[in-house]
């Protein structure tokens, strides 16, 4: 199949998952520099979709807002007839929650994915961006994987998203369905729900809680600020060659007590905070990527990282009313299953 670009970029989107981190910071970006694009975000509002995250822009005479299940043809189908192209934001997206229960992830990242794709096959859209991660390579121990190494995905997410992946790659090649793929690091920034890492750490601090910090903390991710991540997959939309992955790194490799050190130092906070607790089973110990292919379409990550993870952390301490209420209902039972004993059997650091 013609491994070339779209002459010009597609202009009517459906974003699917547009209400959570990074989907909606990706809408906030489109509909800012345009407000007049006619955009569908397409949601379910799971527990991590939030419609305030799309408050600064749900006036954008463009914009409209679809709350449904992208595993739902009968939801998707009419909404793929009124657009050029699908970017699908949309999963189930936390390590730890796809451990406790699988199911979601493979309805929603695997048949969910399917249902996009054929609906975007039927209506001869102009462009299909899925939007992955890093975490389909699995665990490297050296070096940074390319976007045609093999697969190892370790926790069900990974499995999930790489099943994803797979099923984008084979419709491009099956159907002729124009395709990208981008597979980014860990994202940071404001929105982010507190159950990832930075979020979690950032607002227990705040209130003088215990950072639960899984086995020894030597375990390496690279961050990537979000508005970078959405650069890419702007890029991707717009540039990307069809049928093709790109990988998107932040080039800030830092292990989960270093990057713990600098939330705590930021805030001012004691390190006594932080809790060595029983590890994440199967916990993948580095993720590195390669994005040396992205830049060749002219991608640069624009953020200073130490300047980036300032400024966020500042806007958790700056707005507690966005992300106090989400630590609350359906939270708190969550984070009782999966702290609660950790706590119990946790230590401080040597
Ligand atoms: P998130 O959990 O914050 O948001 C996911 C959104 O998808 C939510 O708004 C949720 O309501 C919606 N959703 C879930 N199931 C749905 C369904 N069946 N139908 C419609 N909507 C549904 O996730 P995020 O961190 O913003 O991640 C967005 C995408 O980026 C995901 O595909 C994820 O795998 C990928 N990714 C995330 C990171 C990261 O560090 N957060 C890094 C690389 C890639
Ligand atoms: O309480 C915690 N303690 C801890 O030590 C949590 C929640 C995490 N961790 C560690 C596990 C990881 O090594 O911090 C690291 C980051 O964890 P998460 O924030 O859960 O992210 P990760 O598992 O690396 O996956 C993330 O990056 C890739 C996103 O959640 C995925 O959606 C993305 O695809």
């Amino acid at each position: 199949m013609a491994k070339s670009g779209p002459r010009s970029a597609p202009r009517r989107l459906l974003v699917t998952g547009g209400a959570g981190f990074i989907g909606s910071a990706f809408v906030r970006r489109l509909l800012r520099e345009d407000p007049d694009r006619p955009l569908i975000v397409l949601d379910k509002l799971t527990y991590a979709g939030n419609r305030a995250n799309l408050e600064p822009v749900a006036d954008s005479p463009g914009f409209r807002f679809v709350v449904g299940d992208i595993a739902d043809a009968q939801v998707v189908e009419p909404l793929a007839g009124e657009v050029d192209a699908i970017v699908n934001f949309a999963a189930e997206s936390h390590v730890d929650r796809s451990i406790e229960s699988p199911d979601a992830f493979i309805r929603t990242d695997v048949y969910g994915t399917y249902v996009l794709l054929d609906a975007a096959r039927r209506h001869g859209h102009r462009r299909y961006v899925q939007v992955s991660t890093d975490e389909v390579y699995g665990s490297l121990a050296t070096g940074s994987a390319g976007e045609s190494d093999r697969l190892e995905p370790r926790s069900p997410y990974a499995a999930s998203k790489a099943a994803g992946d797979m099923l984008v790659l084979a419709y491009g090649t099956t159907y002729g369905l124009p395709v990208g793929v981008t597979r980014a690091s860990n994202t940071f920034g404001p929105y982010q729900y507190p159950e990832k890492i930075l979020p979690l750490f950032t607002t227990n601090a705040i209130d003088g809680q215990p950072l639960p910090l899984y086995g020894d903390g030597l375990h390496v991710r690279d961050w990537l600020y979000v508005d970078d991540h959405c650069a890419a997959v702007e890029l991707v939309l717009s540039d990307g060659a069809a049928g093709e992955v790109y990988n998107v790194a932040g080039g800030n490799e830092l292990t989960n007590l270093d990057l713990t050190h600098l939330i705590l130092d930021e805030l001012g906070l004691p390190r006594s905070l932080i809790r060595s607790v029983p590890d994440r089973p199967g916990h993948d110990r580095r993720y590195s990527v390669d994005a040396g292919k992205i830049r060749e379409l002219g991608w640069r990550p624009q953020a200073s990282f130490r300047h980036a993870l300032s400024e966020t952390i500042r806007w958790y301490v700056d707005h507690p009313e966005w992300w106090r209420p989400l630590k609350d209902g359906e939270y708190l039972g969550y984070y009782r299953r999966q702290y609660a004993e950790r706590l119990e059997e946790s230590s401080s650091l040597p």
